[in-house]
């Protein structure tokens, strides 16, 4: 009774369940959304699938080479912005990986600065990278090299109300340090996030807060396909403790998927990933978005995807 008397507010205050618009990005492959409110629009910041040639990284893999970004004011009329970002941009990566994995941005003083991950030129694994914008939408110039001390994928950047900036990312483990106020270098040792799952976290952590507590989620995988899953804290570094799922595995059996929060006009909402536009190549991938709601007591009610 509930969820029907949340559903009728939402359609009586007009936030619109955008579920059935899934998914929401079609004139290309897009993953791991991240998404952002700057002013009133949410700016979206995927990564790029393409379907790979020979010579191209790894076509049977993920196969990346740039970015774009989407706005949109309603979450459901998207505006492609086009490409911000091509490997062959950044000085210091390796242009011939086709690998630009998960990305993030965030603003600050009126710059907008957008971390990536990418295999750095002679060198095996994954550096994080920075690039610096007077807008949502750049141009994005790439800083010359990437960021010191951070060896990865998926970057994830959050700024507490007092102003500190928090990077976040997995190696393995997953990692945080603070940034410098300059957003592009580390103010502390990057640190291993204690008190999670031992096994099955290798991609994907994305921070938020909300009153007060901080959330850290993530992908976890157990039996081959990832849930999304999280943890609750008292502050941006922990420490933290399991709270539960937020979406179960693929029902359709894409094994990655990669999220983001936000809250925009007053409504929560969960951005991730799914194959829809490829359901025979699960790394060919798209960005949907479902409400998100939260239990009086602060725990996250499991979103159930809307699938065909
Ligand atoms: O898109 C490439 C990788 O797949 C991302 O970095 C991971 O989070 C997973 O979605």
């Amino acid at each position: 009774k509930l969820a029907i008397l949340i559903q009728l507010v939402i359609i009586l205050f007009g936030f619109a369940d955008i579920s059935a618009q899934n998914p929401i990005i079609r004139n290309q492959f897009s993953a791991d959304p991240t998404a952002r409110v700057f002013g009133d629009k949410i700016y979206l910041y995927p990564s790029h699938d393409i379907l790979g040639k020979e010579g191209q990284g790894r076509p049977e893999w993920f196969c990346m080479e740039d970015y774009h970004v989407f706005s949109s004011s309603n979450l459901t009329d998207w505006t492609d912005h086009g490409v911000i970002l091509n490997q062959t941009k950044v000085k210091w990566a390796d242009s011939t990986a086709f690998s630009m994995w998960a990305p993030d941005c965030i603003s600050k003083n009126g710059k907008y600065y957008f971390y990536f991950p990418a295999p750095p030129k002679g060198a095996k694994g994954f550096s994080v990278g920075v690039a610096v914008a007077n807008n949502p939408f750049g141009p994005f110039i790439p800083q010359p090299k990437q960021i010191d001390k951070v060896s990865g994928i998926d970057p994830n950047v959050f700024i507490d109300k007092d102003g500190q900036a928090y990077l976040y990312w997995s190696a393995g483990n997953f990692m945080v340090a603070k940034l410098k106020s300059n957003m592009v270098e580390l103010a502390s040792e990057p640190q291993i996030i204690a008190n999670l799952p031992e096994k099955g976290l290798k991609e994907g952590p994305f921070l938020f807060e909300r009153k007060g507590v901080y959330y850290l989620t993530f992908p976890h995988v157990e039996n081959k396909i990832e849930r999304l899953e999280y943890a609750m804290g008292p502050s941006p570094m922990g420490p933290f403790k399991m709270a539960g799922v937020i979406m179960d595995e693929s029902p359709v059996g894409c094994w990655t998927n990669h999220h983001s929060i936000i809250n925009f006009k007053k409504q929560w909402y969960l951005f991730y990933h799914s194959n829809d536009l490829s359901p025979k190549f699960d790394k060919n991938r798209s960005v949907r978005i479902d409400s998100l709601f939260f239990n009086a007591d602060g725990t996250i009610r499991k979103v159930t995807p809307t699938f065909r």
